[in-house]
């Protein structure tokens, strides 16, 4: 083949994988569904970014710039259309942010031409990752973000401590971004997130401290705090709103996922937990709910994970990891869940409000003790022996 034929049969191919239909799984538990290709794989990144087609500068049509991974994604439904906020990882082991969007949330996801410029803070990051995306009661859309720096504090051969702090920026069109000071709190910080609403007239967030880079330790689990300023944003004091177990799907670690969702009977959640095992760390996603009237309380928290890694999700970069940072809520009352697997691939699962309150309000609380879940277990099949006997 020659320059000209392998150049078209690679555009050919890209074609095809990303105008490619996605259907959902019929499996089915009542609760969501999931769909049968992965919505955003590094293959559906554009070949213009790939590639050098010059056959001068690249006479073997080398894929001169790799891409590694398409994970953790914010997510807006924005101007018809569905909206990723993508971290795309590049081979060189850096993320950055680039959008891609479709036009009916579950396939024909298409990035745009350039990726996302990120203005810095002061201190230049040395990797962005997991924005989450918030249209804020004031009128700016947020992307709040990790920005990692390598530790200023450790000797000069310690090449892998790093600290973890909240990037903030904002925008009025996804294109042009206005850069924030970063997040000023007392410890480190990922998995920050922006309330959509003013709190008593401040700005509300959810954060997650850590007593290290990776450690959330003492922290307890995800916090909620209120700023003045977002401008110069400031967190002074942190309220723990949904604590970690032992024994529980988020004994290590939790994070809050994409902002929260307003309904009827409460703000609905959706978060990862982390526990620890044989094969190291297991990322799950689960929900919470909290009160209309105050935000930082907690009025319902189902037992144990909404979703797992499941067949091919289990393995990738990171295996055994499920995490979000983005869903929509469209008009007719769909949710779309953009979740990542084992930090390699972006998968679609959907469910309605409906579904998701009847979810957190109904399924049974962790009674924290095995004889408890059994107890909670006998009751139902008590229940439907009763009913089935009828
Ligand atoms: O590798 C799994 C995830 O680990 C981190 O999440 P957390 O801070 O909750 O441990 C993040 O680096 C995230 O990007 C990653 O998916």
């Amino acid at each position: 083949m020659n320059f000209k034929e392998k150049k078209e049969k690679l555009f050919e191919q890209h074609q095809r994988l990303i105008t490619r239909k996605n259907k959902p799984l019929d499996t089915d538990n009542g609760i969501f569904k999931r769909y049968l290709h992965p919505i955003l794989t590094r293959d559906h990144t554009p070949l213009t970014w790939r590639y050098d087609f010059d056959e001068k500068t690249n006479p073997y049509l080398m894929e001169r710039i790799m891409i590694n991974a398409t994970l953790n994604s914010g997510a807006i439904k924005w101007n018809d259309k569905y909206i990723l906020v993508v971290r795309v990882e590049g081979a060189d082991r850096k993320s950055f942010f680039a959008i891609a969007e479709s036009p009916n949330g579950v396939d024909n996801f298409r990035f745009w031409d350039y990726p996302i410029t990120m203005p810095e803070d002061v201190v230049p990051a040395t990797n962005v990752y997991d924005m989450r995306l918030v249209a804020h009661q004031d009128g700016y859309i947020y992307g709040i973000f990790c920005a990692e720096r390598k530790d200023p504090n450790v000797p000069s051969g310690d090449l892998s401590s790093a600290t973890a702090t909240a990037g903030i920026a904002r925008t009025k069109d996804l294109k042009n971004w206005e850069r924030l000071p970063d997040l000023k709190t007392k410890s480190q910080q990922r998995n920050v997130v922006l309330h959509p609403e003013f709190v008593d007239g401040k700005y509300a967030l959810y954060t997650r401290p850590q007593d290290g880079f990776i450690d959330a330790g003492s922290g307890g689990g995800i916090c909620w705090a209120l700023v003045d300023d977002i401008t110069n944003a400031q967190v002074k004091e942190e309220k723990l709103i949904d604590q970690r177990y032992y024994h529980t799907i988020k004994e290590v670690k939790n994070g809050e996922g994409p902002a929260p969702i307003k309904t009827e009977k409460g703000w609905l959640h959706l978060a990862h937990g982390v526990r620890a095992c044989a094969a190291g760390l297991r990322y799950v996603l689960y929900m919470y709910m909290t009160s209309l009237e105050d935000p930082s309380k907690l009025i319902a928290c189902p037992a144990g994970h909404l979703m797992a890694p499941q067949g091919d999700e289990r393995t990738g970069d990171v295996s055994n990891v499920l995490f979000s940072n983005g869903w929509i809520e469209d008009t007719d009352g769909r949710v779309f869940i953009y979740y990542a697997s084992s930090d390699t691939r972006m998968h679609v699962a959907t469910s309605t409000i409906e579904r998701l309150v009847d979810y957190c309000m109904n399924t049974p609380q962790d009674g924290l003790a095995t004889g408890k879940s059994v107890e909670t277990l006998k009751k139902q099949i008590e229940k439907n022996l009763a009913l089935l006997k009828k």
